[in-house]
């Protein structure tokens, strides 16, 4: 952003985190907050253009001072957000009050083993953690090694710690299978998720189930809300990214194109917001062509992909807060209406067209005069010999 047109040095703690963060609509709280530049975007900023040093250092300065406040009240509105706050009109539906609302926003995280996924809710964690505790421990269970085990129980983790708005799911990794993960993906995203369950994939043998179980037994006294899931993440790593299109290895592309269109993962047209990980290893040429090739490959806009690293720097707090508010406004809009509303709205259109379909139609018309004087011939039928 301001910081690193400035410097015009492309490493990578110099780039927009979330390169084509700023075109998305924001709902009407958020419009004047969260200015995510695209590298773009920074070219035509007063600071790149400007050859006194001085002027360009009093430039970007007060523009880096206008993104702090940004970024604080950004943040603020995160931390005031309830279920329903973002709700924007559609159709002829206008409140909060029309549609179902979920005690807390529920997020789940998906993606491949190591991608990041338990990272980035610390990272998340982390961008609130600043203001209010900076020496609280991190909370998600990251694995440093292909020993590990990774995430096996689905982890529920309020954004941020002890809120009521909003709550992301950490879950076990896919399996190598995107078919035996759509099962559990569909129980997931039809029947809703708990806090410690158990994530247990068909490929799991006899040894590893009990492994799980054991590591699992004190979520089984622990009685969990089953929580409906309101949008999803879908967590991939750069550099896993880089080396497959480096080496021409369509697999893993396939496998996360193949996972990204599941249907279940999907509300209808919205799709899964995208979360590129381990930027911080990749020059800005590399994160832009990841971000640029997941673009193309899951036929989705760049503004629907951020680029959190695990890093901590400026950018990837911008990046988070970022995506936070993308998500929360596409899971608001994908909260259910209310059968009441529904039925008010719809039930008397609904019978008005019934009406006028059976009136129109002869052929009923006619069976139904049939269906009558049957009837009355066999009452007086049967009047007769009773
Ligand atoms: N440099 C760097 N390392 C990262 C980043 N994100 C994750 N890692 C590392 O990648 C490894 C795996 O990270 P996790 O967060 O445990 O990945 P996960 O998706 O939760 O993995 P599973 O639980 O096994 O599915 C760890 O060693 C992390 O430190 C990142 O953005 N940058
Ligand atoms: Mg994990």
């Amino acid at each position: 952003m301001g910081g690193g047109s400035c410097s015009g040095d492309l490493s990578p703690t110099s780039t927009s985190s979330s390169p084509s963060s700023s075109s998305e609509p924001l709902p009407p709280a958020f419009a004047d907050y969260v200015p995510v530049l695209s590298p773009s975007d920074s070219d035509s900023d007063g600071c790149s253009v400007c050859d006194d040093p001085e002027v360009e250092a009093l430039l970007c300065g007060s523009r880096i001072q206008v993104q702090d406040r940004s970024l604080r009240e950004a943040k603020e509105l995160i931390r005031r957000y309830k279920p329903g706050d973002w709700i924007e009109g559609v159709g002829s539906t206008k409140a909060a009050g029309d549609y179902v609302l979920p005690d807390i926003t529920t997020l789940l995280l998906v993606g491949p083993r190591g991608a990041g996924k338990s990272t980035l809710v610390n990272r998340i964690t982390q961008v609130f953690d600043k203001d209010d505790d900076q020496f609280a421990p991190e909370r998600a269970q990251v694995s440093y090694n292909s020993k590990s085990e990774g995430t096996c129980f689905a982890q529920e983790y309020k954004i941020p710690r002890n809120s009521d708005g909003i709550c992301i799911y950490d879950t076990r990794s896919l399996s190598k299978n995107p078919e035996k993960d759509f099962k559990i993906l569909q129980r997931w995203m039809t029947k809703g998720i708990s806090h410690g369950e158990m994530v247990m994939w068909d490929t799991d043998d006899g040894a590893k189930i009990e492994n799980l179980k054991s590591m699992g037994r004190q979520y089984s006294f622990l009685p969990c809300k089953t929580r409906k899931v309101n949008f999803v993440i879908f967590v991939v790593d750069g550099i896993s990214i880089l080396r497959s299109l480096d080496d021409d290895k369509k697999g893993y592309m396939d496998m996360l194109h193949q996972t990204f269109m599941n249907p279940f993962l999907s509300f209808g047209d919205d799709k899964p917001a995208v979360v590129v990980t381990h930027g911080d290893r990749l020059s800005f040429q590399q994160r832009s062509y990841v971000q640029n090739e997941m673009a193309e490959t899951l036929a989705i806009p760049l503004q629907q992909i951020f680029d959190i690293p695990g890093s901590d720097d400026y950018q990837t707090d911008l990046a988070v807060v970022d995506m936070l508010r993308y998500c929360i406004q596409h899971a608001e809009q994908n909260f259910p209406l209310k059968l009441n509303y529904l039925l008010e709205m719809h039930g008397r259109e609904t019978l008005t067209k019934m009406m006028a379909w059976l009136m129109s139609s002869d052929a009923v018309m006619d069976a139904i005069i049939v269906f009558l004087c049957v009837v009355a011939l066999l009452l007086r039928v049967s009047d007769k010999f009773l």
